[in-house]
């Protein structure tokens, strides 16, 4: 988690200093549902993200300096620099991807988890989003078909509150997603997503119930410390400053830390490795050579 942490603060800064392209959404505050979730994985399983996915990416084993270069539109990066944040995939660490279109992690971890069974590999398909897909169609069709065919698939929703500036309140009726997979026979439940143990806990049983053909959705409910990309402050416009604070209260570093009785010269430490490893990766991203025009078809299949 912390090097998660350290690495999304360079990933600001170089976006910020223009030398990161494309967007970035980082998410600080966060931190414990990718790793609760994918630490209970094996190497050869799956996962799926979205727009704010370099933490999945890490926790699955994405190599920090390939990541970086992809941040910074190298040919070291994961999609050799053409895809950057929300583009970003390594077949070979079983990270099948983060993904601009909001909900589509959805149906597309739904057809892997189907892939999984009909090769009868054992492998199991994880798909996070965030509460702005919660009401669109493709989940509602992915957990039908997901039931009816007892597919290896776990979506993650990490319900921060907001889809931008629109709180969830405002665009989700009804109880909320665990009832709503229930309804299609699914096991669901909500989690507090700043307590990386807890969430840990409920995944592996999830997890491990969908590798015998039982899907399960978790509600992770957690928070973006940061605004939801540049340009948009932390609070002050749909979020106060005491609603941030009160969820700032609850970092999930510290809560980790406070766990697992960590000294403050533990964390330090733990804090120091990281930079090191995220300051490395930086020096390898802005050594890399840029992609250039020739590589413009380069992997392009259609
Ligand atoms: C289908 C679609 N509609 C709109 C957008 C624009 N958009 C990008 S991020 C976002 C909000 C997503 O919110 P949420 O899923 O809750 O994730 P969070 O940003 O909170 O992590 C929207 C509406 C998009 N990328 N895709």
């Amino acid at each position: 988690m912390t090097l998660i942490r350290r690495f999304e603060t360079a990933a600001y800064r170089g976006y910020e200093s223009g030398d990161v392209f494309g967007t970035v959404h980082v998410a600080i505050g966060q931190e414990a549902t990718a790793v609760g979730v994918i630490s209970t994985l094996g190497p050869e399983d799956q996962v799926l993200s979205h727009h704010r996915g370099h933490g999945h990416a890490l926790a699955k084993g994405v190599a920090a300096p390939r990541l970086m270069a992809e941040l910074y539109g190298r040919l070291d990066g994961v999609s050799r620099g053409k895809g950057g944040s929300m583009h970003a995939t390594d077949t070979s660490s079983g990270f099948l991807g983060t993904m601009a279109i909001v909900g589509s992690s959805i149906p597309l971890a739904g057809g892997v988890a189907l892939a999984n069974k009909l090769r009868g590999t054992g492998q199991v398909c994880v798909a996070f989003f965030g509460d702005g897909a919660i009401n669109q169609g493709v989940l509602y069709e992915t957990l039908n078909l997901a039931a009816l065919w007892s597919l290896p698939l776990v979506l993650v929703c990490e319900n921060n509150s907001y889809a931008i500036t629109t709180a969830a309140s405002d665009s989700t009726a009804g109880p909320g997603l665990v009832s709503r997979a229930e309804s299609f026979g699914v096991r669901a439940e909500s989690v507090d997503g700043q307590d990386v143990l807890a969430v840990r806990d409920l995944a592996g049983s999830f997890v491990e119930g969908a590798r015998a053909g039982q899907p399960a959705v978790i509600e992770a409910l957690t928070y973006r410390f940061m605004g939801h990309s540049r340009g948009d402050p932390a609070h002050g416009v749909y979020r106060t400053k005491d609603e941030v604070a009160g969820w700032k209260a609850r970092d999930p570093l510290t809560i980790l830390a406070g766990a697992a009785g960590l000294d403050e010269s533990t964390t330090n430490r733990l804090d120091e490795d990281a930079r090191n490893v995220v300051d490395a990766a930086v020096a390898f991203a802005r050594e890399s050579e840029h992609s250039s025009p020739a590589d413009l078809t380069d992997g392009v299949l259609a």
